[in-house]
């Protein structure tokens, strides 16, 4: 079945990336859908209401998940039979995905109109919102380089440099400890956005907050890619962002016994360390999460969660 399929390539990181995840949950649900072969209305709308809550279930952190569930099945309680309801559903998955696509793209624009002929920026991870804006503006035909940080456990640093190379932009790959010192050769940091929370905070890879210090110390700005979905509303209705630890054998293996690992694969970075948040509906202020989230994600999406 595929979407208990794409929910353990979720959990596995097979699909990765707070917009991929969010698209793929979609698109999921979507093929549940138009794959429902039943006769029972109520049947179907708990079936994808289930679908739903496993997806969201793959992972903790990214509200860009929970968002694309939410977004998809938002029409079930109003669907009148079930033909109603899986165009309802196939319509809602196609219309979030191809938005999601061409938020990035004009991320990209909106963004790129921060980065200037000459910059050296730094970027964390593997955000295909930061990379939209780093090769857009390379495409305006600035001169630009970037140093891209490892991303420990995973290494997504090295996909980060292999797409930037693939683009032809002049890139060199750093350990994450090595951020605070070549921060003085750095313009701009940009990075992607896993929940952005109604306070403005950042929740994004683990040691995006180091990068945030660093650059709040040698006056660089830092720059978060985010599109709307990104925004969290359970964080406005007082609910803190579960940060997720993942399996210990992801850092290390072998240790000697009592040697205690721990994973967590998000950090926190409060609003004060965010020069701005360049999202689909323009370049923010980190202090303007709440209203993107009450005017873009709106209220239906608040009332919904009563299901949850
Ligand atoms: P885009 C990733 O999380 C990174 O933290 C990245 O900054 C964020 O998602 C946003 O990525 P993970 O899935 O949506 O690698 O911009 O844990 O691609």
């Amino acid at each position: 079945m595929k979407l208990i399929e794409t929910a353990n390539s979720i959990k596995t990181m097979g699909i990765r990336g707070a917009g991929l995840i969010a698209r793929s949950a979609a698109d999921a649900l979507k093929d549940l859908a138009e794959n429902y072969q039943g006769n029972s209305l109520n049947e179907f709308i708990d079936l994808l209401d289930q679908g739903g809550k496993t997806l969201v279930a793959s992972r903790p952190t990214a509200i860009s998940l929970w968002n694309a569930v939410q977004a998809t099945l938002k029409d079930a309680p109003r669907a009148e039979n079930i033909e109603d309801l899986r165009t309802k559903i196939v319509k809602n998955a196609d219309s979030f995905i191809l938005n999601s696509n061409k938020a990035v793209e004009i991320i990209g624009k909106i963004g790129a109109n921060r980065i200037k002929d000459g910059d050296t920026i730094l970027t964390h991870c593997n955000s295909k919102a930061a990379l939209s804006v780093i090769k857009t503006a390379f495409k305006q035909g600035k001169d630009i380089s970037v140093y891209a940080t490892e991303s420990r456990p995973w290494r997504q640093g090295l996909l980060t440099v292999k797409d930037l190379s693939d683009a032809g932009i002049p890139v060199t790959l750093i350990v994450d400890s090595a951020v605070r010192w070549i921060m003085k050769e750095i313009d701009l940091a940009v990075v992607g956005a896993d929940t952005v929370c109604s306070n403005g905070a950042l929740i994004n890879k683990i040691g995006t907050s180091q990068i945030a210090l660093a650059a709040h110390e040698a006056r660089v700005p830092l720059m978060v890619c985010a599109e709307s979905y990104k925004f969290s509303p359970k964080t406005i209705q007082g609910e803190m962002v579960e940060i997720e630890e993942r399996e210990t054998s992801e850092v290390a293996t072998n240790l000697p016994p009592g040697v205690k690992i721990r994973n967590p694969v998000f950090d926190s970075t409060p609003a004060e360390y965010i020069d701005s948040i360049a999202t689909e509906i323009g370049l923010i202020s980190p202090y303007a999460a709440y209203e993107v989230i009450v005017n873009k994600l709106g209220h239906e999406c608040l009332f919904e969660r009563e299901s949850d």
